[in-house]
């Protein structure tokens, strides 16, 4: 072989192994480190809220601290968990024995869960929520009916536990929020996030998603306000920007995520034009210095690939309006995630992957995915309500 080209082929061998080290740095994986705003996670899987319903009295208990202490060491299962979706105010309840974050009883009553949660080495963040119209009326104040933007009922369904037996009930027909009654809610997701920091919680997550209450203002077919709350994408993302502004002012930005799903049709949302809608909340939420933005891809718990509209949904300009808007917290995506998607997922720019299902019937989740597999499957039946059947007592590979 002539010197030259030897020397030619060593030249792209070196180029070859460089481009390899350089790849390997910036290939993230599952298993490392993540700053996320002030929440410094030793690994990117996260454990998705789950509701559950086994907090009768709106109260967090001990089966709850043993369920989130099982899943909380990063070694084994989750980097950060979000804790299932929790109340802000008894107006904000919508399904039977779901926790609650208003009172000093229930601030004392989580407080076990993220000592359990921290003796593990973990971190967890609380998911605030009301509900909007996504309730009933025995589980409002007085059996009054559900508050919304807008007076028109959800096709959608609740759930009701009566001794013990779940059933899936269809939402009340709620009622309009009057414009002075706003303050008062937002107020309420300000006082949250202090309890929360209260109980002992590393941060917060505003449930801006699934055709709650915030996502009902958002979207054109469940907003037919004509004040300053609905009608054009800038008024009907005030409700949010209120409800980001005042939980970031309460508890600083770095302790706060918010989870959207832009597409998604559950508990009936809908809107014929998702993306400027979501790009523009996206740009608001740049400047706050948040610790993650969690955007479920697709309908939830279902399709990766539904859309709303007629176009499919472009994540990645989602991210682009973030980012060009400051914002340089977390990206975390969810959605029917396995190891594979997962790994696509974070080279292509994602830094957290939440996972649901997998998590409630997988306590040992990362070890699971470590070593691909293999995995629990999670028993539909015991999903809401009941006790440790299907919730603590699945088994981990070490006991298994
Ligand atoms: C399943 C059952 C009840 C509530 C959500 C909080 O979809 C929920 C939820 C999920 O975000």
């Amino acid at each position: 072989m002539p010197n030259e080209t030897a020397a030619a082929i060593e030249i792209q061998i070196a180029n070859q192994s460089a481009e390899k080290n350089r790849m390997l740095c910036v290939m993230k994986n599952l298993f490392e480190p993540c700053q996320a705003g002030q929440l410094q996670l030793a690994t990117r899987i996260v454990m998705a809220p789950l509701t559950r319903n086994r907090a009768p009295h709106a109260l967090a208990n001990a089966l709850m601290a043993e369920y989130y202490a099982q899943r909380a060491n990063p070694a084994t299962g989750a980097g950060l968990i979000i804790t299932e979706a929790t109340a802000i105010s008894h107006q904000g309840q919508g399904y039977s024995d779901v926790p609650g974050i208003w009172s000093a009883e229930q601030v004392k009553a989580w407080q076990p869960v993220t000592a359990a949660v921290h003796a593990q080495g973990g971190k967890i963040v609380m998911q605030l929520w009301h509900v909007g119209r996504i309730s009933h009326t025995s589980l409002q104040p007085n059996n009054q009916a559900p508050v919304a933007p807008s007076a028109i009922v959800a096709k959608s369904k609740t759930v009701l536990i009566e001794n013990g037996v779940p059933r899936f009930e269809p939402t009340s027909m709620p009622r309009a929020l009057e414009l002075t009654e706003i303050p008062g809610i937002v107020a309420d997701y300000r006082q949250a996030a202090k309890n929360a920091i209260l109980a002992g919680f590393d941060g917060i997550e505003v449930h801006a998603a699934n055709g709650y209450l915030v996502d009902q203002f958002l979207r054109a077919d469940s907003n037919h306000r004509q004040d300053a709350y609905g009608g054009s994408i800038e008024n009907r993302t005030r409700f949010l920007k209120e409800v980001m502004t005042a939980v970031t002012q309460e508890i600083g930005g770095g302790r706060c995520g918010i989870r959207i799903s832009p597409v998604t049709p559950a508990n009936d949302a809908s809107d014929a034009s998702p993306q400027k809608l979501f790009e523009h909340v996206a740009a608001f939420l740049g400047p706050l210095n948040l610790a993650y933005v969690h955007t479920i891809e697709g309908s939830t718990g279902a399709a990766r690939d539904y859309q709303q509209g007629e176009t499919s949904f472009d994540y990645a300009a989602l991210k682009t309006a973030y980012q060009q808007a400051g914002g340089q917290g977390a990206w975390m995506l969810n959605n029917g995630y396995d190891s594979e998607l997962a790994k696509s997922a974070l080279n292509q720019g994602a830094d957290l992957i939440a996972f649901g299902k997998a998590f409630i019937a997988n306590p040992d989740l990362a070890s699971r995915l470590r070593q691909n597999g293999p995995y629990n499957t999670p028993e539909r039946a015991t999903f809401y309500g009941g006790g440790e059947k299907g919730y603590t007592d699945y088994p981990s590979l070490s006991i298994s």
